[in-house]
């Protein structure tokens, strides 16, 4: 027989993602650039279901049941586009291929509008969840034409995650939607990350805490509202002793973090849409900050100066971080969703973030407990302003004030870097302030560049006079 779907591009997540679809029940054609790994995968794992093994893109597309479903899963930007268009080629009218890479959605944008004007579909997926996922059921953010969703949608909820009954995949909307919401997934990732870095930092600096007793920290946490899969690594991570040293691992891992490009992707997007995504912003720049290895080293003996005093009660302190980080948590989550909002006005592509939050839950790396909380607050009022908004998370944040505004001053007196608890705690201060100094800021635009500002008193456009009698004229 022919197969359901084939999958090019064999390197640990495509094949994974082929074993996944065979031990659902699918028959899978294989394909890779070079055979080796195609060799490789039948040996290992050939006894997880029907496989077809194939050399040339020739044999692998007559491998295919027609409409042909081809997942390409090889490494984003010119090898997608070199399959792509090598697969277009060989395919017909109706075919399906998906891009399972972690493409940008301006890319997936294009390769859109070409594939559909050459009759064909083509569907960028954001898929995550890793390794692990891509073999036991990841989280899938499929864009594309909303038709080509019917022959593929049952595929990829069958080899999704699953929570409570419902797969993590659904229809995200036309052409990049898929892609970008992944992009900004991604740096949630980041942001997450970010934040429970802060908060284990401060345990070590603020209270002088062993990383083992972290570690515990971490582990309860887990129990709480904030269950969540980075969480509960973090307590493994922290846990986990060097063989070598005897010292914990994460003393002996170098302190600079790498990035492979999608959380600066949110935040140049971010940036164009004009949304202050500051969460993802700030953990970009951390990242960016801790591989600056030769500054840091110039710049060890600053002073900190000598205003700080460790806080008296631990355990209370242990809570106020516990609250700050899931009230930060909140804050970059409502601007990871702003952004989706914004992208999805910008482009049409209409997203529905109840929906988004649903796939979430399971699958990806950021999925968490919370997310239960974010489909109810976008279930509720799909137009909600901001998730700081929504009944549940303002009361949350409003309950943890003092926490988080305790564990920002304390970090800041003792010199501890937490740019992300610190921005999002302005944030959230510069969203709820009835006046902001943008009012000064439009006066002195107007001063210097005659770019006039509004009034809050009447309707129109208006221009002091700066270098002249300084009247006040109407534009
Ligand atoms: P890689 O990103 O390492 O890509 C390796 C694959 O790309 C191999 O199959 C390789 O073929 C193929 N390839 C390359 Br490189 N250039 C090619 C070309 N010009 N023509 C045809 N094939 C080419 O693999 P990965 O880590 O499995 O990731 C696959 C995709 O999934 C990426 O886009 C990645 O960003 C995304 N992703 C990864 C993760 C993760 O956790 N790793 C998670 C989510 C998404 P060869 O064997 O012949 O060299």
């Amino acid at each position: 027989g022919k197969a359901q779907i084939g999958v090019t591009g064999l390197a640990v997540m495509g094949s994974n993602i082929a074993r996944n679809f065979a031990r659902h029940g699918y028959t899978v054609a294989l394909h890779n650039r070079s055979v080796a790994k195609t060799d490789a995968l039948l040996e290992n794992h050939g006894s997880d279901g029907e496989f077809i093994r194939t050399e040339t893109v020739a044999e692998f597309v007559a491998a295919l049941e027609r409409p042909r479903r081809v997942l390409i899963m090889v490494k984003a930007g010119d090898a997608t586009d070199a399959v792509i268009n090598e697969l277009a080629d060989a395919m017909e009218p109706g075919d399906i291929i998906i891009d399972g890479g972690n493409a940008l959605y301006t890319d997936t944008i294009r390769r859109e509008a070409a594939m559909s004007a050459r009759g064909l579909n083509f569907v960028g997926a954001g898929i995550s969840g890793g390794e692990e996922g891509a073999l036991n059921g990841p989280s899938i953010m499929p864009g594309g034409p909303a038709e080509s969703y019917e022959s593929l949608g049952p595929l990829l909820e069958s080899i999704a995650a699953q929570v409570d009954g419902e797969p993590c995949c659904t229809h995200i909307g036309p052409d990049g939607s898929g892609h970008f919401v992944k992009m900004v997934h991604n740096g949630i990732e980041y942001a997450d990350m970010q934040l429970i870095g802060e908060a284990y930092d401060l345990m070590r600096k603020a209270l002088d805490m062993p990383v083992s007793e972290i570690a515990d920290v971490f582990r309860e946490w887990n129990g709480t509202e904030l269950e969540s899969y980075l969480i509960e690594i973090t307590a493994e991570v922290l846990s986990q002793v060097d063989a070598e040293t005897g010292k914990p691992l994460v003393d002996v891992i170098v302190d600079a973090a790498g990035q492979k490009g999608t959380g600066r992707w949110t935040v140049k997007s971010a940036l164009d849409l004009g949304i202050p995504t500051t969460g993802i912003a700030e953990a970009v720049f951390a990242r960016a900050l801790s591989s600056a290895t030769d500054q840091r080293v110039a710049a060890r003996g600053l002073s900190s100066g000598n205003l700080g005093a460790s806080p008296t009660d631990k355990a209370q302190f242990i809570n106020d971080i516990k609250t700050a980080l899931y009230a930060s948590k909140v804050v970059a989550y409502a601007q990871g969703f702003d952004q989706i909002a914004a992208g999805s006005a910008e482009y049409g592509w209409n997203v529905d973030r109840g929906s988004l939050a649903t796939i979430w839950r399971g699958g990806c790396i950021i999925r968490a407990q919370f997310l239960n909380r974010i489909r109810e607050a976008y279930h509720e009022d799909p137009d909600l302003p901001s998730l700081l908004l929504a009944p549940y998370f303002r009361e949350a944040v409003e309950v943890g004030i003092d926490s988080w505004r305790r564990v920002v001053s304390t970090a800041t007196l003792l010199g501890i870097p937490v740019p992300a608890f610190a921005s999002s705690l302005s944030y959230y201060d510069g969203l709820r302030a009835e006046r902001l100094p943008a009012a000064l800021t439009q006066g002195l635009r107007d001063f210097f560049g005659a770019h006039t500002y509004q009034r809050v008193d009447k309707e129109g456009t208006f221009h002091t006079l700066w270098s002249g009698d300084r009247s006040e004229v109407t534009e």
